[in-house]
C-alpha cells in the first residue's frame, strides 16, 4: 500500500523523545526517509533503531537548534545522506516556568533560542533544500500557550506566539517556492517535557498537578504524542495541498471555552 509521505525526505526535530519520536515512527512508517534530530543522540538514535526495526530508514543527528552553525552542518549532512528535505517537523522546544514577576532572564533566553530561534534556523535551512527538490511542507510546534494565557508560562507563551506568527509570515513568503508552512496549536500532552510543570503546578505532587490540568480540557484527558503525530502527518502530506498559514489545534476542546 502507498505510503501517505512515499519517497520524501523528513527531518524532525527534537525527534528522540515524545511527540518528536511518535512522528518519526509515524512519517517512517508512511515512507519516508527520517532525519532523527536531537539534543541528546543516545535518545535519537534509539528512535532511529526503533525506525529501523520497523523496516524503515533513518538517521540520528546531534545538534542544538538554537545554534546556527550545528543547524547548517545537521541539514547539509541530510542533504548528502537522504537528498533534498520534503518534509520539516519543527518539534523541538522547551518549556520555561514562572511569571513575568517571576521568571528569570535566563530562562527567558533559553526560551526563545530554542523555540523561536531554533524553528527560524530549522525552516531556513530547510526551505532551502526545499526549493531544490521544488517543494515541501514545513510543520511548526506551536502550543495552545500561543492562543490563550497559561498561568506561570510567561517565556513559553511568548515564544509559542512568535512561533504563530513567524509560520504566518514564512507561509506568505514561501507560497510561490511551493513551499507549505502550517503550525499545530497542541494542548498538554503527557511528556517528559511536562512533568516538571505539572509537579510545580501540583505544589511538588504530580498526581494532583496532572488532575489540575485535565480538569481544563472538556474531553477530559490530555493529548497523546501518537494525537498530534496524526495531525503532523496530515500537514507533512499532500493532503492538505491547499493548506499553508494555518493554526490547528488538536487540543482537547481547551481554547474552545
Ligand atoms: C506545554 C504545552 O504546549 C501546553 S501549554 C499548557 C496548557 S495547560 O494544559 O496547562 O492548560
Amino acid at each position: 500500500m502507498a505510503g501517505r509521505l512515499d519517497g520524501k525526505v523528513a527531518v524532525v526535530t527534537g525527534g528522540g523523545s515524545g511527540i518528536g519520536r511518535a512522528a518519526a515512527a509515524l512519517f517512517a512508517a508512511e515512507g519516508a526517509a527520517i532525519a532523527v534530530l536531537d539534543l541528546v543522540s543516545d535518545a535519537a538514535q534509539e528512535t532511529v533503531d526503533l525506525i529501523a526495526a520497523d523496516g524503515g530508514q533513518a538517521l540520528a543527528l546531534t545538534a542544538d537548534i538554537a545554534d546556527g552553525d550545528e543547524v547548517r552542518m545537521a541539514f547539509d549532512r541530510v542533504s548528502t545522506e537522504l537528498g533534498p528535505v520534503g518534509v520539516l517537523y519543527n518539534n523541538a522546544g522547551v518549556n520555561s516556568s514562572g511569571s513575568i514577576l517571576t521568571s528569570t532572564e535566563e530562562d527567558w533566553d533559553r526560551c526563545m533560542a530554542v523555540n523561536v530561534k531554533g524553528t527560524y534556523l530549522c525552516s531556513a535551512a530547510a526551505a532551502r533544500s526545499m526549493t531544490e527538490r521544488g517543494g515541501g511542507s514545513i510543520v511548526n510546534q506551536g502550543s495552545v500557550a500561543a492562543l490563550v494565557g497559561v498561568a506561570n508560562f510567561a517565556a513559553y507563551c511568548a515564544s509559542k506566539g512568535a512561533v504563530v506568527a513567524l509560520t504566518r509570515s514564512m507561509a506568505v513568503d514561501l507560497a510561490t517556492s511551493g513551499i507549505r508552512v502550517n503550525v499545530i496549536c497542541p494542548g498538554t500532552v503527557y511528556t517528559p517535557l511536562m512533568r516538571p510543570m505539572l509537579t510545580a503546578r501540583g505544589g511538588g505532587d504530580e498526581e494532583k498537578g496532572l488532575a489540575m490540568t485535565i480538569a481544563k480540557y472538556p474531553i477530559g484527558r490530555l493529548g497523546t504524542p501518537e494525537d498530534i503525530a496524526r495531525v503532523a502527518l496530515f500537514l507533512a502530506s499532500d493532503e492538505s495541498a491547499f493548506m499553508t498559514g494555518s493554526v490547528v489545534t488538536p487540543d482537547g476542546g481547551m481554547t474552545a471555552q
